[in-house]
């Protein structure tokens, strides 16, 4: 799937600027084993990314101070000059990369004439994190092609800044960190505050993590993600006003919130439950699974969805019935919505050798309740974004 779609990539380079690029890069979408909606809440999260990627090609272009970029999937091109400022918010794919340009421009570094194709296979709407794997990949790029000396870590902040200023979505840090950082068979257990990190090993024997799209396609510029942002800014608020020493929701207790549950009022209440409840499952669940213990992983993932669902309400009725759905089967140990919500995918962890059976199941199950056909990806934990070399 890789290979193909890296010589997809380079032929409509080909075919659009009649020369060959002379780089090609690769920047995958993620899964989120646990710490969902706690990146930018003060939590840890266990994200790793994944063997679905957007692919660049791409030629410096000498001649011209433009950067010239091709959407393959869209069929659309966009211009711009490299030396003049960006303002304004753009709602649509191009907002993304204008937006990493910009963010580099105001580090102080400055960047050329480039042509620019790229292609993906990450599924869009479907909680993989296609915007960051484009955000990162474009930055990454960058940093190559002009010799811009970024870290990785500022690339993957980059990639969140871009997304927050010029595309509106106060999105968190997990999945640009999870598509520069990605390590092959690794999760990540990031510290969303501090930024360190560190990898475990994905290993689930005898398991397969299968993700479930519901097909039901989300934005974050118009779903409910910046309102709950919004709600849990008041929610540190009342408890900081309460308790000066706490600084962080990981320092706060559900006794403490328990005591100010009339000042929180039932909304704020709810949704500070769950983020207290989810930064202290991931710990647990990094425990479990270095000590391969995938029962009580299992059961940490269903928490973590009726958390999601009741609690901060973040899910919808077609993603509760593919967790219901899946956790009435015996060989299924756990599952749950995945990333942002609101649509997209569940993660399903499953018994090998019933996976398919589990699979068919649900598939007729969703067609006949919600008439929709069921999207299934089996991924695998993959490297992160990086130059692609003709014998990998
Ligand atoms: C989306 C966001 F982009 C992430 O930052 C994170 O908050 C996630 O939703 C929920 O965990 O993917």
């Amino acid at each position: 799937m890789k290979k193909e779609l890296v010589s997809q990539t380079k032929n409509a380079f080909k075919a659009h600027f009649k020369t060959t690029p002379d780089h090609i890069f690769l920047s995958p979408g993620r899964i989120n084993i646990i710490g969902e909606h706690v990146d930018y809440n003060d939590g840890f999260v266990l994200p790793a990314a994944i063997d679905r990627y957007i692919c660049f090609a791409v030629r410096k272009n000498e001649q011209t101070s433009a950067c010239n970029i091709v959407a393959e999937d869209f069929n659309e091109t966009f211009s711009f000059e490299t030396n003049v400022e960006i303002i304004g918010q753009w709602p649509t794919w191009a907002g993304y990369l204008l937006g990493v340009a910009e963010e580099i421009r105001q580090l102080g570094r400055s960047i050329g004439g480039i042509d620019i194709i790229f292609k993906g296979n990450i599924p869009m709407g479907a909680g993989l994190s296609s915007s960051a794997a484009l955000e990162c990949g474009f930055a990454f790029v960058l940093d190559t092609i002009f010799n811009l000396q970024l870290s990785k870590k500022e690339i993957a902040l980059i990639g969140q800044r871009s997304e927050n200023n010029f595309v509106g979505v106060n999105c968190g840090i997990m999945d640009q960190f999870a598509s520069v950082f990605g390590k092959k068979s690794k999760v990540i257990m990031l510290d969303c505050n501090s930024l360190d990190y560190q990898y475990y090993d994905a290993e689930i024997e005898g398991y397969s993590l299968v993700l479930f799209d519901s097909r039901v396609k989300h934005t974050h510029t118009t779903s409910g993600y910046n309102e709950r942002r919004k709600e849990m800014e008041t929610g540190k608020e009342i408890i900081k006003k309460h308790f000066p020493e706490i600084k962080s929701f990981r320092e706060c207790t559900i006794e403490m919130l328990d005591e100010l549950k009339n000042d929180l009022g039932e909304i704020v209440y709810k949704r500070c439950l769950y983020v207290i409840e989810e930064i202290n499952r991931v710990p647990q669940a990094a425990s479990a699974l270095k000590n391969k213990d995938l029962k009580r992983l299992g059961e940490l993932l269903t928490q973590t969805h009726y958390g999601l669902s009741k609690q901060y309400e973040v899910s919808c009725p077609e993603i509760d019935f593919l967790v219901d759905e899946a956790l009435s089967q015996e060989s299924v140990l756990g599952s749950r919505m995945m990333g942002g919500g609101f649509g997209g995918c569940s993660i399903n962890l499953i018994e090998n050798g019933k996976v398919d059976a589990v699979i068919d199941n649900i598939k007729s199950r969703y067609k006949q309740i919600h008439g929709l056909s069921l999207q299934v990806y089996k991924v695998s934990i993959s490297d992160g974004t990086k130059e692609y070399k003709e014998d990998e």
